[in-house]
């Protein structure tokens, strides 16, 4: 008899959706005439992905909630068992100009909102010139190309490499609070560094896994948690950062120990090599 995982459901059905989103991009690049609870305008593809999604992975058995950024409540599924948070399409603002996008998750074994401390596996896919997944689980971080609604392993044990290469950080540069701007005016003055900055966090904290360096979406003058919601991008993407061997931060401590108290909550968000964080903690202390 087979032992069924959850986990493992939930994760093959998103890289089996993964091949079928992207395809169902293509004629779905308008904007919906709604707005997603942060108040941002929802893209058709957006509430696309999200339909899609929903319905899967709510039907697995396991799964007690599905949660996303693109809809204002929690669906309640199962009695007890694990709650999804997806970014159906995060970067769809990249849409417009055909550029990265991804899809990101958290699966966490308590009611959401949850800390980060209870997630159990996280991870995106990535629709680059190749769909690739990467994901996180007990401490291990593998990489994954998708086709077809194949999956294959590409990298087992996927860590930060030592030497930090790429930059890149969100937020208009006036909206920068002084003591932010200034960490990054001495990131930028190390000759070993290269801004990489696509708009679409899942491919800028891509490059990051890749190459070394730091991501941030930072606290604004206007906005003190920034813009990226915790559950559904904070949260996951700490996850993996953290279990690739580097670190993440809301400019104070790991994001995954924020308190979660709204399903939609913003984070400041920064992750990277321990080096860079630890330096970017001090900066704004
Ligand atoms: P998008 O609004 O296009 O979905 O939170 C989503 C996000 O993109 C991130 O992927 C990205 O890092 C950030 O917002 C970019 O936002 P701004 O262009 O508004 O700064």
């Amino acid at each position: 008899m087979t032992v069924s995982d959850p986990v493992e459901d939930i994760v093959a059905t998103i890289s089996r959706s993964a091949t079928e989103i992207r395809q169902g991009l293509v004629g779905r690049r308008g904007k919906a005439d709604e707005e997603n609870p942060s108040g941002e305008t929802q893209a058709e593809a957006d509430v696309w992905a999200d339909d899609l999604l929903a319905e899967r992975l709510s039907s697995i058995d396991g799964v007690s909630q599905y949660a996303s950024e693109e809809r204002a409540e929690i669906i309640d599924c199962d009695d007890d068992g694990l709650s999804v948070a997806v970014d159906p399409l995060d970067g769809s603002s990249n849409l417009k100009s055909n550029n990265t996008m991804g899809t990101v998750f958290g699966i966490y074994d308590e009611p959401l909102p949850a800390p980060g401390t209870a997630l159990v596996a996280a991870g995106y896919v990535l629709y680059g010139p190749i769909t690739t997944m990467v994901y996180a689980r007990d401490e291990t971080v593998t990489k994954y190309e998708l086709t077809g609604g194949e999956r294959t392993v590409v990298e087992h044990d996927v860590t930060l490499p030592d030497d930090p290469i790429t930059y890149g950080f969100g937020g208009r540069v006036p909206d920068w609070p002084d003591d932010f701007e200034a960490y990054v005016r001495e990131v930028e003055s190390n000759p070993q560094h290269k801004l990489r900055y696509g708009g679409a966090m899942i491919g800028d904290v891509n490059q990051v896994l890749t190459y070394g360096g730091i991501f941030a979406y930072p606290a604004l003058e206007d906005s003190p948690n920034g813009k990226l919601r915790l559950q559904f991008e904070g949260n996951p993407i700490g996850y993996v950062i953290e279990a690739a061997g580097g670190r993440s931060s809301n400019g104070e401590y790991s994001i995954l120990e924020v308190e979660a108290t709204d399903l939609h909550q913003r984070v400041p968000v920064h992750v990277g090599n321990t080096s860079l964080i630890d330096r970017l903690e001090a900066a704004l202390a």
